[in-house]
């Protein structure tokens, strides 16, 4: 594999910003310093007036899911090679079983989808399903196929649903394996009876979605979980959390002392719930993802809560539909497809709303994009951090580029951009995966099948895997 000199960028990791060039070789970064010399046949990328990022992380996304009745429309080449476009080099994505289905019979099927990946990836496992056998499987996956995660539906009754038995059983089998229970956190006895309601008012459109799953829906769900966790003893990690309910039940419980972490959707961070009265269906019904967007003022509290750090991660649930699937719902909303896109957006909509605002610091940035991700599921710092021995995911980040998002020019294979029109400032204009310049100034070179699936280790286990790692490490004699 080759190597890449990135010269005269400033580097940003989490817990600090300064100027240095990076040299990455075989996929690894092999010297991070100032005036490093480029070996013999490296490429060499001027990095002069720009950041050098870690790799983004997406840690909720769902490439080629089957759901509700028909299957996203990003496979998992698609889908990572429009997020590296966007600076993402590593997503976790969702091994979703049906109930009563077998967890490792689902996970090979995973695994077969995901091998055209274009870039790293990795699984959460869902549990959808309680019995001796799920809990036995739960530890094969966590000894033997580094899954550190385990998912809770708590909402789509009927369907992958966990009733209160499964919460609690799954995070307290989570806690002995040293994995991180998360959740969907949406009260779906509630949802299952707003709907019925809507539609015995009549209100068929898409107008009824966000109805039909107020806030208090998503604040129920968020505090029983998140109590749950706290008898059991378990940390646990809220997924979307869309708004202040939830947002505010993760702060109590951490100013209690609880080990909460939450996850937000750049899309929950800048599109409102005003997108569900169009008076276009196709796109209304492009914005039905749950939970739904919420009105405005929800959006300030997840930002503070980033801020704060009562907030940890950004995410996109990419689960792109086009809009012949979601006009299953025409007559029904309940009946439309779940699901938007973000995986390519994500850094540059946070960047040009969180760091150009002032809201987040470039170091910020890269914590909630990148390293808190890899932190909480325990994969740092091969990845989220730009260091000796870090793996060669790197984004070159102009500060001063700009670029109108729109489904006319994005890569993923949706036909809709919620967040078409915006112009952002601050946008990739160098991607490395591996150690391969995969995205230059707009020219995407993602190769099929090159992705690589990343194992998590149990939490408590990762120090004597770091050790096998530095110890692997050749040592690489460096020219100055
Ligand atoms: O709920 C999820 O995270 C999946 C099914 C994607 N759909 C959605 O509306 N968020
Ligand atoms: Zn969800
Ligand atoms: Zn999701």
């Amino acid at each position: 594999m080759s190597s890449i000199l990135i010269k005269g960028g400033t580097v940003v990791n989490a817990d600090r910003a300064f100027k240095a060039d990076v040299l990455t070789q075989d996929g690894l970064i092999v010297a991070v310093g100032h005036y490093l010399a480029a070996p013999p046949g490296a490429q060499v990328v001027d990095a002069g007036g720009q950041y050098v990022l870690p790799g983004g992380i997406d840690p909720h996304t769902h490439m080629q899911l089957p759901f509700m009745g028909t299957t996203t429309m990003d496979d998992f080449y698609t889908g990572t090679a429009a997020a590296m476009a966007g600076g993402t080099t590593t997503i976790i994505d969702f091994v979703i079983p049906n109930p009563q289905q077998s967890l490792l019979e689902a996970y090979q099927t995973w695994r077969g989808w995901a091998e055209k990946s274009a870039s790293d990836y990795s699984f959460h496992m869902a549990i959808t399903w309680w019995s001796e056998s799920v809990r036995q499987e739960m530890g094969t996956l966590v000894k033997e196929e580094g899954i550190n995660s385990f998912k809770h539906f708590m909402a789509y009754k009927n369907a992958i649903m966990c009733d209160d038995e499964t919460l609690v059983n799954s995070f307290k089998r989570s806690l002995e394996l040293g994995a991180m229970p998360t959740v969907h956190a949406e009260n779906g006895e509630l949802v299952f009876l707003l709907q019925k309601e809507m539609a015995a008012m009549g209100i068929t459109g898409p107008e009824g979605h966000p109805l039909s799953r107020p806030p208090t829906v998503e604040g129920e769900a968020a505090n029983r979980a998140i109590a749950i966790a706290d008898v059991l003893g378990v940390p646990i990690y809220v997924v979307h959390v869309s708004c202040i309910e939830a947002a505010e039940a993760i702060a109590r419980a951490r100013a209690r002392g609880q080990r909460v972490y939450g996850e937000v959707l750049a899309g929950h961070l800048v599109v409102d719930d005003s997108v569900y009265r169009h008076p276009d269906f196709a796109t209304a019904a492009a914005h039905v993802m749950s939970p739904p967007f919420r009105p405005k003022g929800h959006q300030e509290a997840l930002w503070r809560g980033l801020q704060s750090g009562n907030l940890h991660t950004t995410a996109t649930d990419h689960c792109t539909f086009c809009a012949a699937q979601k006009a299953a719902g025409k007559d029904d909303f309940s009946k439309i497809p779940n699901g938007c896109g973000g995986v390519e957006e994500r850094m540059a909509v946070i960047w040009d709303a969180g760091v150009n605002s002032g809201r987040l610091t470039p170091s910020e940035f890269v914590a909630i994009t990148s390293a808190n991700t890899a932190k909480l599921f325990n994969i740092y710092p091969q990845k989220g951090c730009v260091a000796v021995g870090a793996d060669a995911d790197l984004v070159v980040w102009d500060p001063s580029g700009s670029k109108t998002l729109s489904a006319k020019t994005q890569f993923s294979k949706g036909d809709f951009n919620v967040f078409e029109g915006r112009t952002v400032v601050g946008v990739p204009s160098h991607t490395v995966s591996q150690g391969r310049l995969v995205f230059v100034n707009g020219d995407l070179r993602a190769e099929r099948g090159v992705g690589r699936y990343i194992k998590r280790p149990a939490f408590g286990a990762n120090f004597a895997a770091s050790q096998q790692r530095a110890l692997a490490l050749k040592p690489v004699a460096v020219q100055r």
